[in-house]
């Protein structure tokens, strides 16, 4: 069947495996009799994400080439049958729901867009009430040490601690290349009346998009051409009238360029990843964050949508969506954005903008320091929620 020959990208390599030629690795269960599998370090795993922890092996033909299949393959060692699926080419363990129709979200930002601090505070949100008020479940898939970083920082930050420091996050990217962040969201549905669980993976990796032009565009490049919706990170205080302010409250700037530049090299790179012609629009969908919105909040006013929190009801909200994307665009041409609103509209055939806070107000920036209120994260999930209605995984009302 043509479906089941479909390549869809690995969410931890992004490269396009085809479901129904999977690998396998021993699951160490062995059959009477017969040898036992020993752990050792995974060639492939310690390629592509620097890990060198002793596993048990992925099950070989007799050629040494893996044995690919589309249900579980025997262990010609141990005799063990109820193996666990790996991606061919990276050797991680994939989603339980990772299937044929599995899409792929990411979300990129230049350095100091607040990705790591947003991530973490996406990470509470997604388990916590957003499962809650669709009535799904979120949860990450396998052992990642950048999903424990999440959990340490949300702990930190929200005992008054320090934020995350650039360039000890950069050295990590750079010298060690991480296991992305995956989740798995599932949500119960019925198909033709039977019920049947959808899984939709997501997939984050905290440097996405740090440095465009350099050796992380690699990554970056297969990361674009496998997701198919992005949020993009937006620095308010990047924008050209805005910079007065930044300097005001003493807040870092990256030398990252413009908003409109990065716009563009991210426009760029998803025109080649997804091979658009410049005559034509970009389809996958773009949410594109201000983030840091707290610092804005004297630009829109207390009953507005954007200063609420997010609703509880278990659908999203077109006319708030439209609300929200409306008075965005208002403060982004105000700061002198409008050069990006116009750039959104001739290269994408789906936007939307958004505005979020990971930190729900203030950090003492030169202190490198949440503020006394802590971590209340405001509005973080909205744009994952957008991108996975524009799917159809979860419901969208006027
Ligand atoms: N006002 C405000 N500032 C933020 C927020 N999130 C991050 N920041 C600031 O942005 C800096 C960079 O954030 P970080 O998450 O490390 O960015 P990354 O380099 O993209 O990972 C932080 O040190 C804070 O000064 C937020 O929600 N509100
Ligand atoms: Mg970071
Ligand atoms: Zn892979
Ligand atoms: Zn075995």
């Amino acid at each position: 069947m043509a479906l089941f020959d479909s390549k869809v990208p690995c969410p931890y390599c992004y490269t396009r495996i085809n479901v129904s030629k999977l690998a396998y690795r021993c699951s160490g269960m062995k059959a009477a009799g017969k040898d036992t599998c020993e752990p050792a370090v995974d060639a492939r795993r310690q390629d592509h994400f620097t890990d060198g922890q002793p596993r048990l092996p992925v099950i070989t033909a007799p050629d040494g080439s893996d044995l690919l299949g589309r249900n579980s393959v025997e262990c010609g060692t141990c005799g063990s049958t109820q193996n666990f699926r790996v991606c061919p080419e990276c050797h991680h363990e994939l989603p339980h729901g990772f299937g044929p129709d599995s899409p792929l979200f990411g979300l990129v930002g230049v350095r100091g867009s607040g990705k790591t601090v947003l991530l973490s505070a996406l990470h509470r949100e997604l388990e916590g009430p957003v499962a809650a008020r669709f009535r799904g479940s979120v949860s990450t898939v396998g052992q990642s040490k950048l999903v424990d970083s999440f959990e340490t920082w949300a702990r930190a930050l929200s005992t008054g601690g320090s934020l995350p420091d650039q360039t000890a996050a950069v050295g990590i990217g750079r010298d060690a290349k991480q296991t992305p962040a995956v989740y798995e969201w599932r949500e119960p549905r019925t198909v033709a009346r039977i019920s049947r669980d959808r899984a939709t993976v997501l997939s984050f990796y905290d440097n996405a998009g740090e440095d465009v032009s350099t050796q992380d565009a690699v990554l970056s490049r297969a990361y674009l051409a496998a997701s198919s919706g992005m949020v993009l990170l937006l620095d308010p205080f990047t924008f050209p009238e805005n910079l007065r302010r930044a300097e005001e409250r003493r807040v870092e700037l990256p030398e990252t360029g413009t908003p409109e530049s990065v716009l563009d090299a991210i426009t760029y790179l998803l025109r080649a990843a997804h091979g658009v012609k410049q005559s034509r629009k970009i389809k996958q969908p773009l949410a594109v964050v201000i983030t840091k919105i707290d610092a804005f909040f004297d630009q829109i006013p207390a009953e507005h949508p954007l200063r609420q929190p997010s609703s509880t009801a278990p659908a999203v909200s077109r006319a708030e969506l439209q609300t929200v994307h409306d008075h965005v665009a208002l403060m982004i041409d105000q700061w002198g954005g409008s050069g990006l609103l116009r750039k959104l509209d001739a290269n994408y055939e789906s936007f939307r903008l958004f505005g979020a806070s990971a930190l729900g107000s203030e950090p003492d920036y030169a202190a490198r320091r949440a503020g006394d209120r802590g971590f209340l994260p405001h509005r973080v999930a909205e744009p994952v929620l957008w991108l996975l209605a524009e799917r159809g995984i979860v419901q969208a009302v006027d």
